[in-house]
């Protein structure tokens, strides 16, 4: 039997499914205690499955059996897709199985941080609710106003299609591209991301972390948001600023912040964001439901069975890349 690392605890159901076909290898995470353990049985692995840890070429050249690995997230950025293809190694993904959990935990934050939901609800839980909520803790409406999206993809749209539908919301966004679909249904508008940025009473970031989109949105970009703006992040943390974002938010440069990733995660509680009333923040929970992690286990699961098998579908990231 081939031997597999599955380096993520999946549900038991999958992990016997996945053992019927291969001689699985398990590790509960990448740590530095179990680091050498794991890069161990990494060299002797043919298949690679699993999420939340760096696959740089620094630890995948330590594969040199690799054929195929399979990530259980829709970001690919844990991964050197250039080196994989390097090595014809396709790297396969959980794309479309989470958008509409992952838009849910979007409008959480938007509905949350627009509402201050968070604040106000520990101040209930501290006994500090002691007369009717005045105007220092009134929120802000979120139907009517103009949400402006940066990454209009799958996610994206989903995001677009609950604003557009559910809050009667103006769609606005940037991309690399158009999107016909997002325009006819939703009625959105494409334009440029300064003057998205200028106008958008929520500014909603969902790109995917490439070179391209590192430090995307910094103290330039914070500068250029109303006053009243509220910033969401739920693509990666790295597409940001961090230190810009929180002297912004510390500075009234932007209302308030509504982020579910981080420049380091798990975010250190030290962190000035885990203190501010104005910083609604979650734990990477973006596609973090039973059926919806069910899913994309199930899909990354099939994606590894058939890439070892020599059939990569449309789940492939780097298929552009991989030798024709
Ligand atoms: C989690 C995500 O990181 O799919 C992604 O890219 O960021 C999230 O869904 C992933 O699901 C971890 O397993």
């Amino acid at each position: 039997m081939k031997k597999v690392l599955l380096y993520k605890p999946i549900p038991e159901q999958e992990l016997k499914r996945l053992q019927t076909h291969f001689d699985v290898i398990q590790f509960d995470g990448v740590n530095t205690l179990n680091q050498e353990a794991f890069l161990t049985a990494l060299s002797e692995t043919e298949g690679l499955i699993g999420a939340s840890a760096d696959m740089s070429s620094s630890v995948l050249e330590r594969a040199p059996k690799l054929k195929a690995a399979s990530t259980i997230s829709v970001g690919t950025d844990q991964y050197d897709l250039a080196y994989l293809a390097n090595r014809n190694i396709p790297l396969m993904h959980t794309p479309g199985v989470l958008n509409e959990t992952t838009a849910d935990t979007i409008f959480t934050l938007i509905m949350c941080t627009a509402r201050r939901a968070v604040e106000l609800s520990n101040m209930v839980r501290e006994g500090r609710w002691t007369k009717s909520i005045g105007e220092n803790h009134f929120g802000t409406d979120i139907h009517g106003k103009t949400l402006g999206i940066i990454g209009m993809g799958r996610i994206g749209y989903a995001i677009a299609k609950r604003a557009h539908l559910g809050f009667d919301m103006k769609i606005q966004y940037s991309n690399r591209s158009q999107k016909p679909d997002a325009e006819q249904d939703l009625n959105a508008t494409y334009m440029d991301m300064e003057s998205l940025l200028k106008t958008s009473d929520f500014v909603c970031v969902m790109t995917p972390l490439t070179p391209e989109t590192e430090g995307l949105i910094g103290k330039a970009e914070f500068a250029m948001m109303k006053k009243s703006a509220i910033f969401i992040n739920g693509s990666r943390g790295k597409v940001i600023d961090e230190s810009a974002l929180i002297d912004a938010l510390e500075n009234g440069v932007i209302r308030a912040a509504g982020l579910d990733v981080f420049d380091v995660e798990p975010l250190p509680a030290s962190s000035p964001l885990c203190k501010m009333d104005n910083a609604v923040v979650f734990p990477h929970i973006g596609s973090a439901t039973s059926e919806t992690r069910l899913a994309m286990v199930t899909c990354a699961v099939d994606n590894l069975i058939n890439a070892l098998n020599g059939d990569i579908s449309e789940n492939c990231a780097n298929l552009h890349l991989l030798e024709k």
